[in-house]
């Protein structure tokens, strides 16, 4: 019972975080002239930036994080053995504990577990439908002979829809692919929670569950992309009625019951800077997968990581569902954004999990896509204040694997990705503020050109120049 003499009027907490510094990393400050020189080297390409000549690197939440003590505690009882290390089976043993999978394959990185989910699965002439592209798991999909749908809810390809599950599958479009090639053309659903692309956009468990019930009345899997699964029951837990007081590990072992089995890039959720794992739950696709791993990865007790990787991300997985680790989290992300939004900067809306994603098409509406807006803001944040973030529009849309033509998504977004553990509230006042002063001195930019585009991924290592 509540005294009401000692009860605050305030009911509202900050999302302070957890923890406290124990080891900080100095930044290198440039001068905008260095900067000006350091991104036309590099193409006007942030990836292709060197990560000294950035102050706050926005590039990627992926393999970024901070470790705690309890990690770097546990890399000292790396067991190097090259088969059977004990750390595997503790990683083995949170997984399922965790996630709940039964047969796990650990692997370097999350593309790993794609490539060889996709080579078991796929055959060519297969499509795999989706809550929108990834473009790592598009590529080995379309590799593998896949061709991947994209069967997510119109609201997602439109940046200003407030609707709160802007992740979740249209399960009319879903069925009508279902219809139209039918079942055994379809190896399985990709479904990711959160998408990415979309903004970091959570599925709801309700979406899932349904969409679940409708793979089940056709026999089609569904495999989770669960690299950002952990924000997603975040998002669940504080949007969906019934799971309001229910625990962040209690939700994401339901969420992902299902499911059939999901890819995992650890550098994101499980707080390490390397790993991943494919999980199933079908036995024999197990034994498939633990064949090819000897391959791509290395034995199927270390998949391409050192034991000692593997006790780091074993231990990151307990700390990322942690109810107050995930909201500190996601609050970072949210405090960056409602800064943007007070101050009148486009942005996709709601704020997702892990970045903020700013709207070029609003933002630079002078520049036509095939000028690459998105990437042209992204190149200017730098040399405003050394903020490192990454393109996500036409550059990493590529192109379409039939045709040869670039896409053209709805979405031109710029995202500013933050790091788990990493910045404190000051790095994204300041980040707020030269998004800000980009956003003031918007009119005199113009676009650029592709001088130089690779084969896959085109946005990891494309350059260009100032139109
Ligand atoms: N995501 C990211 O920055 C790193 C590489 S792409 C710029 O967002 C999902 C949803 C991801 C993801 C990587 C992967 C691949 C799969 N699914 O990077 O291979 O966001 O560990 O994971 C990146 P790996």
């Amino acid at each position: 019972m509540t005294d009401a003499k000692h009860s605050s009027p305030r009911r509202h907490r900050s999302w302070a975080e957890p923890y406290k510094i124990k080891v900080v990393e100095p930044l290198k400050m440039t001068t905008r002239a260095e900067r000006e020189q350091a991104i036309a080297a590099a193409g006007y390409n942030t990836f292709l930036l060197r990560s000294e000549d950035v102050y706050i690197d926005l590039l990627t939440d992926s393999g970024t994080a901070a470790m705690s003590d309890y990690q770097w505690a546990g890399m000292m009882l790396g067991d190097e053995a090259y088969a059977g290390s004990k750390n595997f089976y503790n990683l083995e043993e949170n997984i399922q504990k965790y996630y709940g999978y039964r047969y796990i394959v650990p692997t370097h990185q999350g593309r790993g577990a794609e490539n060889i989910l996709s080579q078991i699965l796929i055959k060519p002439g297969d499509y795999v439908p989706g809550n929108m592209y990834f473009t790592t798991t598009r590529l080995h999909q379309e590799l593998a002979g896949g061709t991947f749908v994209d069967v997510i809810i119109d609201e997602a390809h439109d940046a200003e829809s407030l609707h709160p599950f802007k992740g979740n599958i249209d399960l009319q479009k879903l069925t009508d692919l279902i219809e139209r090639v039918g079942a055994e053309r379809i190896p399985y659903i990709s479904v990711a929670g959160t998408v990415n692309m979309a903004g970091g956009q959570p599925i709801s468990i309700a979406n899932l569950r349904a969409v679940y019930q409708l793979a089940q009345s056709y026999g089609i899997r569904i495999i989770l992309d669960a690299t950002r699964a952990v924000e997603n029951a975040y998002f669940i837990q504080q949007r969906e009625e019934d799971y309001r007081n229910q625990a962040i590990a209690t939700i994401l072992h339901e969420f992902c019951s299902y499911t059939d089995g999901c890819t995992m890039s650890g550098k994101k959720d499980a707080l390490v800077n390397i790993g991943g794992w494919l999980a199933l739950n079908d036995y024999n696709l197990y034994e498939e997968a633990r064949n090819l791993i000897v391959i791509y990865e290395g034995l199927h007790t270390y998949g391409g990581m050192a034991g000692r990787d593997m006790e780091a991300m074993a231990r990151g997985i307990e700390e990322s569902v942690k109810d107050d680790h995930i909201r500190a989290r996601v609050g970072q992300v949210e405090y960056l954004g409602q800064k943007l939004l007070d101050w009148g900067i486009p942005i996709v809306v709601p704020i997702g999990g892990h970045a903020i994603y700013l709207d070029a098409k609003r933002f630079l509406p002078q520049i036509p896509q095939d000028e690459f807006p998105a990437q042209r803001l992204a190149a200017e944040l730098y040399v405003e204040a050394g903020i490192r973030a990454m393109e996500r529009g036409i550059v990493s849309a590529g192109r379409s694997k039939q045709t040869g033509d670039n896409y053209y998504p709805e979405l031109e977004l710029v995202r500013l990705t933050i790091p788990r553990r990493v910045y404190t509230q000051a790095h994204m006042d300041l980040t707020a503020e030269a998004v800000e002063e980009v956003y003031y001195n918007r009119d005199r930019l113009c676009g650029l050109k592709m001088i130089y585009e690779p084969k896959y991924l085109r946005f990891f290592q494309a350059r260009f120049e100032l139109l």
